[in-house]
Parts: structure tokens; C-alpha cells; sequence
């Protein structure tokens, strides 16, 4: 690690020696368990965080609480100035943040960088929507009546991450709740703890130089246990959730037995239609870019391909040729282009995938396993595979965090292609390669996609900040990020001033006196 500046990154993000992973702005503190920070990349240990115990979390939302008194008075306006502070020192942070984000987490230093440049964009955007946190007026049905909605501040908003955006997704959440008002309490992956630090520290020094309360930012760490106490909080209005489907059930029943709000990001199972009329080229580079970046680890990573019978075997030897060219190994060198996976348990479901879709009756064109030997000693490193199924096998109606792409034949019309696609749990993303103008417009019709993403000649990964991200059925159906998912972020109030001398009722309803 050290030849790729590794160090030097650790020391610029001040943490080298910091190992605690509770704060409410100044200070770490932690009482509870040890987690272990391994690297993926090279099996090295990078960082011990202290969990954070009952009497710790306590003590973050006493700060939250007090902070949001604090914060929602500021007018927004000038909660954007210090968003705006904060994407400044993404900017100077850049390097060193994306390094230890590939370092940590495993993806290509490349992707760790476009992962801060969309923190970095989302806090433009969140600038920018603090001067427009619109709401409507109305007409009253009664005479020298007004009527209008506006949105306030919610309240503290508890940030549940997953470790393959260990700090993108935090932003996403975090730069619009800012300038809604709100403060924040953020529970990273337990596989990515060094990364929450860093980012803490980032905020908090911001938010120190203008003079602003502890706690507007706080970090808490730990496995689910630590997230269930903020799912369980009343003091906590919003929780938002990314991560498994099986989590986002857990969150979700606890946040609604106590009527919160949630909004969930969970779960995808991406596919791209390849019809006759796709341009070849375009279709291998979108596949192999959504199955293999970032190891298949994305939620929006394609794991189907949904190829027409005429053009099947003509796809399906560029893929093959294609794969033969991916360079596997540590990810911080830019030569290479697939990393790690997380950990061992995700080599443990990325090889238990290859032998059920074998066992279902698939077979393997591109083949897998787990590398070894010099440069791979940490035993995540994996072969990107590609495999021909049946659109209803059980492994292929599965998520699987990792790179392994099913091959998919229809015949018959795009209807029949989007019946496959849609014909899944989930509900993330979708794509179709067509230079067809009625099959690319029925795609995106209402008999089309039922994804929350879809997209014509791009692949399923890749979102802009600028769109609402997120999805529908067991994908949870949160929208985050760009357009108007700050709605969520903020409660709204419908407001009538009656000033007149009267006082009408509505619905014409007459109550004399
Ligand atoms: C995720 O995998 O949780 O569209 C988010 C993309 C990224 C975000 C993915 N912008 O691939």
C-alpha cells in the first residue's frame, strides 16, 4: 500500500491515529466493541473503530437535538454557504479521500475519485436549492383568504450507508438534509468505518471555522444493533436506509411501527434488453463496464443480459473476447480493471452463485474462481464470470454482490424482452441497446420498465447526482439525491390567514351565533 501514497492519504484526512468512531463534531469518543477495519486490496489491518454503546448514542442525540434548535433557525440560504465550504473541501480533499475509499472498500482508484466527485456535485446542487425550497400557493374558496404551503426542517435524519458507496451515498443524504435544516446522525458500513471518520472530519471542520454547534454532523458506528437504536428513536423523524433488501425489511418494520418516515435504497437486479437493432459495440462496453465495475458491487451493477436470438451468439463472443482483455488486481493501480471484493464472505456468495447456477441447469461461458498467489493474498480478488441461464432460476432472480452476468436469450418482441426484465423482485435499474425508435419509446412507456432507472444506449450503472435515484418493489421505492427527493427531507404545512373581519367557513357550512 505504501507505494500508492496510502500513508500520506491517512495523514491529509487525520486518520492516522484517531480510532473512535462516535462524534458529535469536535471530539471522538466510544465505549463500546472493537471492529477491525481490513483492507481488501492487501488483507492489511487499517483501522481499530470503537462501536458505539447505548450511553454513547445518548449522548449524540442530545447534541443532535440541541444542534437542530440551532441550525433550523439559520436561513437556508446561509446553511447552503456552509454546504457550499463543505464541497470546497471535498474539492482539496479529493485524492486523498478517493484513495482511501479503493483502499478500504476495494474499487479502482478511478471510481473512488467519481465517487467524491459526486459528493462534490451533490453539494453544488444542494447549494444551489437553498434558495429554492419551494412551496406552492393556492387559491382559498373563501373571500380575503390566503392560502400556501411551505416546507420546514424535520428534525434530526438518521443515515443508514452500505460499503460500496462508503461516502457518496452519506453526501447525497447528508448535503440535502443540511440545507433543509436538519442535522445528522450517520451509521456507515461495519466494513468501511475509516471512511466515516474521515468524512466526519472533513464536516466538522467546516462547521468548527464558522462558529456552528457540535452535532449538526455526528457519527456513530457498529453492526445492526446500532443502527436499530436510531430505527427504534421517536427523536428521529427520517431514517434513510441503503443497503440489502433484507435490511431495508428489518428498518422498515421498525421505522413504521412507531410511524416514522423512511426512505429506502435497497436491493437491485439490474438487466440490459439487447434488441436486433443494437449497436454492438456500444451494448459490449455498457455490459461489461455494469458487471465488472466496482466488482459488481454496485446497485445498479448489471447482472442480466436480456439478448434477441438473432444477434445472441454474436454478443455473446464479443463478451467473451471482451473479458479476456479485464486486468484483475489491487485497485489502486489504474492498469487494472476489476479490484477486490469486499470481504471473504462475499467470495463465499460469489462462488455459491457460479455452483447454483451449474446446479439449475446454466452454464458457465466465462469461467470464475478465486485468485491467489502474489498480489492476491488478501483472498477476495475474484474472475469476473458469465454465465447462460433461464430467466426464472433461482439464483438468477437473486442479488448477488458480485461480478457474475447472466446471459439471457428472448425471441419474440421487445414485450417479451421487458416480461423477463421485469419479472423480478427488484425494481433499481434498467437499460435497453436499440436504435429503434418504438422499441426504445415503448421501453420507457407505462407498459415498459417498472424500474425507478431506465435507460436507452447507456448501461444500468452510472447515475447523475441530478436525477432522483432509487427504485421501486423490494428495492424499497426511496427517491434520493437530485430532483425533488429534498421533499423528504423536510415536513410540510399547509397555511390559511384569513384578514378579514369575518369569518367564513369552508365548505359553505353556515354556524350562527
Ligand atoms: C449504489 O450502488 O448504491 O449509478 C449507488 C451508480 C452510482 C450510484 C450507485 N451513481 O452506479
Amino acid at each position: 500500500a505504501s507505494q500508492f501514497g496510502i500513508e500520506k492519504a491517512l495523514k491529509d484526512l487525520g486518520v492516522m491515529d484517531i480510532n473512535h468512531g462516535t462524534s458529535t463534531g469536535s471530539s471522538h469518543f466510544g465505549s463500546g466493541e472493537i471492529i477491525s477495519s481490513y483492507s481488501p486490496v492487501d488483507g492489511a489491518l487499517i483501522a481499530k473503530v470503537k462501536t458505539t454503546a447505548k450511553e454513547d448514542y445518548e449522548q449524540v442525540m442530545a447534541a443532535a437535538t440541541k444542534a437542530f434548535k440551532v441550525w433550523r433557525s439559520k436561513p437556508a440560504p446561509q446553511r447552503g454557504e456552509i454546504v457550499r465550504q463543505f464541497g470546497e473541501k471535498l474539492r482539496e480533499k479529493k485524492e486523498a479521500l478517493g484513495k482511501l475509499v479503493s483502499y478500504e472498500m476495494g474499487k479502482s482508484y478511478q471510481e473512488g475519485l467519481g465517487e467524491v466527485q459526486e459528493m462534490i456535485d451533490i453539494c453544488d446542487f444542494a447549494v444551489g436549492l437553498s434558495r429554492q425550497l419551494h412551496g406552492l400557493t393556492m387559491h382559498s374558496e373563501r373571500p380575503g383568504h390566503r392560502m400556501y404551503e411551505q416546507y420546514h426542517s424535520l428534525g434530526v435524519v438518521g443515515i443508514i450507508s452500505a460499503f460500496n458507496f462508503p461516502v457518496a451515498v452519506w453526501a447525497w443524504n447528508t448535503a440535502l438534509a443540511w440545507i433543509c435544516g436538519d442535522v445528522c446522525v450517520w451509521k456507515p458500513s461495519e466494513k468501511t468505518p475509516l471512511c466515516g471518520v474521515a468524512c466526519q472530519n472533513i464536516a466538522v471542520e467546516v462547521f468548527k471555522a464558522n462558529g456552528l454547534p457540535e452535532g449538526i454532523s455526528c457519527l456513530i458506528n457498529g453492526d445492526y444493533r446500532v443502527g436499530e437504536m436510531m430505527t427504534t428513536d421517536t427523536r428521529i423523524p427520517l431514517i434513510s436506509a441503503t443497503g440489502s433488501t433484507r435490511m431495508g425489511k428489518i428498518v422498515a418494520q421498525n421505522v413504521a411501527a412507531r410511524l416514522g418516515k423512511s426512505l429506502l435504497e435497497l436491493g437491485g437486479n439490474n438487466a440490459i434488453i439487447v434488441t436486433p437493432d443494437a449497436d454492438i459495440k456500444m451494448t459490449v462496453i455498457g455490459a461489461v463496464f455494469g458487471a465488472v465495475g466496482t466488482a459488481g458491487q454496485r446497485c445498479t451493477s448489471t447482472r442480466r443480459l436480456i439478448i434477441h436470438e438473432s444477434i445472441y451468439d454474436q454478443v455473446k463472443t464479443a463478451l467473451v473476447e471482451a473479458y479476456k482483455q479485464l486486468r484483475i488486481g489491487n485497485p489502486l493501480d489504474e492498469n487494472n480493471h476489476v479490484g477486490p471484493l469486499i470481504d471473504t464472505d462475499a467470495v463465499a456468495h460469489y462462488k455459491n452463485a457460479l455452483d447454483k447456477v451449474v446446479e439449475e441447469g446454466g452454464k458457465i461461458i466465462v469461467d470464475g474462481g478465486v485468485l491467489e498467489g502474489e498480489g492476491y493474498e488478501s483472498g477476495c480478488y475474484v474472475k469476473p464470470a458469465i454465465a447462460e441461464a433461464q430467466p426464472d432460476f433461482k439464483i438468477v432472480q437473486h442479488e448477488t454482490f458480485a461480478p457474475v452476468l447472466y446471459l439471457l436469450k428472448y425471441s419474440g418482441s421487445v414485450e417479451d424482452a421487458i416480461d423477463i426484465q421485469n419479472n423480478v423482485a427488484q425494481g433499481l435499474s434498467s437499460a435497453i441497446m436499440t436504435n429503434n425508435l418504438r422499441e426504445a419509446e415503448y421501453f420507457l412507456s407505462v407498459a415498459g420498465s417498472d424500474c425507478g432507472i431506465a435507460n436507452v444506449n447507456i448501461g444500468t450503472s452510472g447515475a447523475e447526482i441530478g436525477g432522483a435515484f432509487g427504485g421501486e418493489k423490494e428495492t424499497g421505492g426511496g427517491r434520493e439525491s437530485g430532483s425533488d427527493a429534498w421533499k423528504v427531507y423536510m415536513r410540510r404545512q399547509t397555511n390559511t390567514i384569513n384578514y378579514t373581519t369575518e369569518l367564513p367557513l369552508a365548505q359553505g357550512i353556515k354556524f350562527d351565533l
